[in-house]
């Protein structure tokens, strides 16, 4: 199809040298740091040979989620927010952005959000899962989005009226030696990424946000960080309140999965997962991605193209799906 939307798609400033953290990733790291500084280059050219229309940019994990000094964060999201607002702006027919925002302090991320969606137009913020910051004694520790400190930033997203999208980074220094030191194969894209990124969504969509934020939309990529296939067996124990299983939410995580969440393909082009997937939560709540440039966009549009479910479902996950949460990429 023509027209194609992508929104997992990842830029990095070009002064930073993103080799050293892509060690883990088993490709090529100086060409993968070429490809994550490129917009205008060979990704559009990518884009326009697969018939991708728009690319929803982001900055590559873990963005100022990373960085465990307050101040140095906030400093880095305002940069790093300046610098993709410009470069989006180049082509703004083709590329929109979301904001990054440093998670330390919820009220300067609703602040530096209102200032990314108001005045630099962009569409939405994605968070690289949960805030790294320096305990007392010197530990590095992790905010969790679901503490009650965090409802003045829900609020703010609401009324900015906007979606979260909740991408994952890789693990703790402590969980990076514990468990990943003797398998580093299990470490980022195949397994860690999506259990510490489908723990933390799991531990928000269960908190009750959505019942006081019920105009809140969260987004959740590489086909629901394996949620979709566990949802049964969630649900099925959360009605165990004599075992200490009382939700603090008002409904179960189906019934906000069909209303308040959208899950994304990026990197993981498997039909029989998009097929589970639309056949829990119905074909409206799937939206197209890559994951570029650690996807190959040929491979997801070749994907796309080619599943077995129809013109009509095509083109809702391609593109008609992500314009009803995007309607500003219309103008
Ligand atoms: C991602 O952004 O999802 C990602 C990385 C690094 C490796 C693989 C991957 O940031 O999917
Ligand atoms: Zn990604």
């Amino acid at each position: 199809m023509k027209g194609k939307i992508i929104l997992e798609e990842h830029v990095c400033l070009p002064e930073e040298n993103p080799a050293e953290k892509l060690k883990f990733f088993a490709r090529d790291p100086n060409g993968l740091a070429e490809a994550l500084f490129d917009l205008h280059g060979v990704r559009l050219q990518e884009m326009n040979e697969n018939g991708v229309e728009y690319a929803i940019m982001s900055y590559t994990p873990p963005g100022p989620q990373g960085l465990r000094d307050p101040k140095a964060a906030e400093e880095y999201a305002v940069k790093i927010n300046n610098w993709l607002a410009e470069l989006v702006d180049r082509a703004p027919e083709r590329f929109a952005a979301f904001a990054a925002v440093s998670m330390h302090d919820p009220s300067t991320a609703a602040k530096e959000l209102t200032r990314c969606v108001k005045d630099l137009g962009m569409v939405g913020v994605m968070l690289h899962d949960t805030q790294e910051y320096m305990t007392s004694e010197g530990r590095v520790s992790e905010y969790h989005y679901d503490d009650h400190r965090y409802d003045e930033f829900w609020k703010v997203v609401e009324s900015l009226g906007v979606p979260v999208y909740l991408h994952p980074k890789p693990p703790l220094p402590d969980d990076a030696a514990r468990l990943y030191a003797k398998r580093p194969w299990l470490f980022g894209p195949t397994y860690s990424f999506a259990r510490d990124c489908g723990f933390h969504f799991l531990a928000l969509c269960t908190s009750g946000i959505f019942d006081r934020f019920p105009g809140l939309r969260l987004i959740i990529g590489h086909m629901g960080e394996m949620i979709p296939a566990h949802l049964g067996r969630m649900d099925h124990w959360f009605d165990k309140k004599d075992r200490g299983r009382t939700l603090p939410c008002k409904k179960t995580l189906r019934e906000y999965f069909e209303t308040n969440v959208f899950f994304t393909t990026a990197g993981n082009f498997s039909t029989t997962a998009l097929l589970h997937a639309m056949s829990e939560f119905g074909v409206d709540r799937i939206l197209f991605s890559v994951d570029t440039p650690y996807e190959n966009i040929t491979e997801g549009a070749t994907w796309l193209d080619s599943l077995p479910i129809g013109n009509k479902d095509v083109a809702k996950i391609g593109r008609d799906n992500t314009l009803g949460l995007f309607p500003q990429l219309q103008a």
